[in-house]
């Protein structure tokens, strides 16, 4: 017998070890269930497996109940050539299999993108069936029947019908050319620009895969603030090959659209929407387009804010540029996705209110392929924010959601945040548009306007990183995003509940106090970094840490002291009827309650009103000792974090373990600093004592103030 080196024995066991879990699988790991009753009913009940049907998708299909079967049993799961009992199917009905269980009845009110999922009997056999209108739900209903298995669920008798709420389910991607991501945490961009097309990173499929089971069907690649460059053929030629990979996994690309573009592309000495040599220079352009990617989804376009160009440089309105656009892709079935994000520190109005006093009057004015991208807040994805008041405000056009999954203003990668329930409370508000129940995600699905075309954006937190998103925690922020998309009626905790269990283990020692930490993880970081209503006090331009003294800058709208507008006398911003009046842009019963001194929300209250240090709050705290709560509150729970995590060790692998721990440390720290830096500078008004009990700083307000952070992550170098 050949004597094999014990080195090379060593290294092979280790190897499994070595690669163990960095965090790459995402919640697809399909390791063996490794409960054993829960395993040997699994594998009585599916002995085989069967795909109907030979394309890209189906493909696809079959893939994955290969891979997912044999690594979830912990055995070979045959593929069987004829239906025979306990077997899993999987095909559209234009399969003869599952033609002839003469399910289209059930099928044909799924819609294009639903699935069945169905134990049945045939000629004596028990069979699970994953059926759809089309192949792309085939390959969604076959994610969700792993998800099943994932999460040790009954399978024995399934009834499954699911179908996503809304249509456009869309990843914004703030990622240049150069590769680097604006407020991007998690590395360099996944694209690699310079070697495509010829190039196809392996990711691009696992990245499409890990969106196709999360039922995400577009993404948009390039960054909002957006290089013309992107539209050039050199570069249509890469985007295609983007495509190319990205289409069997029913994703759609979008690109961003400079619109300075028939100038710095075409040569043309303008770019006013009304002048037809522009017209035309973005016909051609589109059918260009059109040549390289057939399914082209549209454009996305930032314009008039925050320096971008637009048609306002024309003297021109949103609508016109968007139309402009519109009819250009309408021939080609593509749509324009046109943000709401707008703000001009000449003007001399509220931030809060810009979008709204531009937007609300072109109602009605776009073309049928248009929707208008609003962001979730008024200002620009604060830890909390009021849900926009353009929601409720357009009913004559589709209004898409654009939710902040890129922790810019929530502690970075750092920081472990799960925003499901920031994006619930605000799908789940109520705008009273058309009455009461007339809620966020009302609008936006379509279903309180009658609008066919519906849609929600997320700006992506991924990156290059090993684990995709830096924080292994910032992974549910993408699977939460996704889920929500599809059902915003599932909540955020049943959401938590199946990525843990998928993500890291089924052991209910782990998933109860993770699923604890999570839930309160927004709402900590809300105590500690802008409570009571408090908003955009970051650091100047890269947003890291505190910074709520940052004034005297070339805009107002860019200075802290804007928003927070502390003096002697208290702090918040007046935006109620004797303010700037922005309650005035909700409905009625909504201004009502935002506008109510009283009645406010607490935790919007120095959002909408200039409160008093010593006015008495609900608890019977002054304000200044509630903020002072808050803020030393919010940095304990951290701490309770740490604690609780630690007592998890030896429930996970070792690796994610100790990422998690050492981030949740950095947090702490973090958690403190925000706190001093702000009770310190908020205590030079209020001119009070940080209540008796807690602890003083440890540092002076001038430490924190000296503070630099010149290569913060996320912004460009330039900048
Ligand atoms: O949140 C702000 C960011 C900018 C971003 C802008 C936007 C892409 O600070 O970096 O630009 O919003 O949404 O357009």
């Amino acid at each position: 017998m050949k004597k094999i080196p014990l080195l090379i024995i060593i290294l092979s066991l280790q190897i499994p070890f070595a690669l163990a879990e960095d965090g790459y699988r995402l919640w697809l790991r399909y390791d063996c269930v490794d409960n054993n009753a829960v395993l040997s009913t699994y594998r009585k009940q599916i002995k085989g497996f069967k795909v109907e049907g030979n394309s890209p998708t189906l493909s696809l299909v079959r893939t994955e109940l290969e891979q997912g079967l044999a690594g979830l049993l912990g055995i070979n799961v045959p593929q069987s050539n004829s239906v025979s009992a306990s077997i899993v199917v999987a095909g559209t009905s234009k399969s003869s299999e599952i033609n002839k269980l003469n399910l289209d009845a059930r099928l044909k009110n799924l819609g294009r993108e639903g699935f069945l999922i169905l134990t049945t009997t045939v000629k004596g056999k028990k069979l699970i069936v994953i059926t759809a209108p089309e192949e792309i739900g085939v390959l969604y209903g076959t994610f969700h029947f792993l998800k099943l298995l994932q999460t040790h669920q009954p399978i024995e008798n399934l009834d499954i019908e699911s179908s996503p709420r809304i249509n456009l389910r869309i990843l914004n991607h703030w990622d240049n050319l150069d590769r680097t991501v604006e407020r991007g945490y998690a590395g360099f961009s996944l694209w690699d620009w310079h070697k495509l097309p010829d190039y196809i990173d392996p990711r691009y499929h696992d990245y499409a895969r890990a969106n196709a089971s999360i039922g995400i069907n577009g993404t948009v690649v390039t960054n909002v603030n957006a290089n013309a460059r992107v539209l050039s053929s050199h570069y249509l030629e890469k985007v295609a090959a983007l495509a190319d990979v990205f289409r069997p996994y029913g994703i759609k690309i979008y690109l961003t659209a400079r619109f300075s573009a028939p100038i710095e592309l075409g040569g043309l000495k303008t770019a006013d929407p009304i002048d037809e040599t522009v017209q035309q220079w973005w016909k051609d352009k589109v059918k260009e387009i059109y040549t390289h990617i057939p399914d082209f989804g549209g454009f996305l376009v930032k314009a008039n804010s925050e320096g971008q160009p637009g048609p306002q440089n024309y003297n021109r309105n949103h609508a016109d540029g968007a139309n402009m656009l519109a009819d250009a892709v309408a021939p080609f079935n593509g749509i324009v996705m046109w943000r709401a994000f707008v703000y001009d520190d000449k003007v001399p109005d509220d931030r809060a209110k810009q979008a709204y006093s531009e937007f609300k009057p072109l109602d009605g004015t776009f073309r049928k392929n248009v929707l208008v991208q609003v962001k979730n807040g008024a200002i620009d994805f604060q830890p909390r924010e009021p849900f926009h008041p353009l929601f409720g405000a357009m009913p004559d056009t589709p209004l898409m959601m654009e939710f902040q999954l890129t922790q810019e203003y929530t502690g970075f990668s750092t920081h472990l945040v799960y925003l499901a329930n920031q994006f619930k409370e605000c799908l789940d508000a109520d705008t009273h548009a058309k009455g009461a129940g007339s809620t966020v995600a009302k609008v936006i699905d379509g279903s309180l306007d009658n609008h066919q075309l519906s849609g929600i954006a997320g700006v992506t937190n991924i990156g290059n990183d090993r684990n995709w998103t830096g924080h292994p925690f910032a992974q549910s922020n993408w699977y939460a995003f996704g889920r929500l998309a599809w059902d915003h009626q599932l909540s955020a905790q049943q959401i938590a509940d199946e990525w843990i269990r998928m993500t890291f283990t089924n052991n209910p020692g782990f998933i109860n106090p993770v699923k604890e930490i999570m839930d309160k993880s927004w709402e900590t970081t809300i105590s500690y970094m802008t409570p009571l209503g408090l908003h955009h006090i970051m650091g100047w331009s890269h947003h890291y840490g505190p910074a709520p003294w940052i004034k005297d800058k070339h805009r107002a709208d860019w200075t802290s002291v804007y928003y927070h507008q502390a003096s002697k006398d208290g702090v918040g911003f007046n935006r109620s009827a004797t303010g700037s009046n922005a309650i005035a842009q909700y409905a009625e019963p909504v201004a009502k309650l935002f506008g109510s001194r009283d009645q406010c929300p607490e935790e919007f209250l120095l959002w909408f009103h200039h409160a008093g240090w010593n006015e008495k709050l609900k608890s019977g705290q002054t304000l200044w000792e509630e903020l002072c709560r808050h803020y030393y509150g919010g940095a304990e729970t951290v701490n309770s974090f740490q604690q609780q995590w630690a007592t998890l060790e030896g429930k996970i692998d070792k690796e994610r373990f100790e990422q998690v721990k050492m981030l949740l440390n950095i947090q702490y720290k973090e958690a403190i600093w925000w706190r001093n830096a702000c009770v310190l500078y908020f205590q030079t008004f209020s001119g009070l004592p940080i209540p008796h009990g807690l602890e003083q700083p440890e540092n002076s307000l001038q430490y924190y103030l000296n503070l630099e952070f010149p290569y913060a992550p996320g912004i460009r170098p330039q900048w």
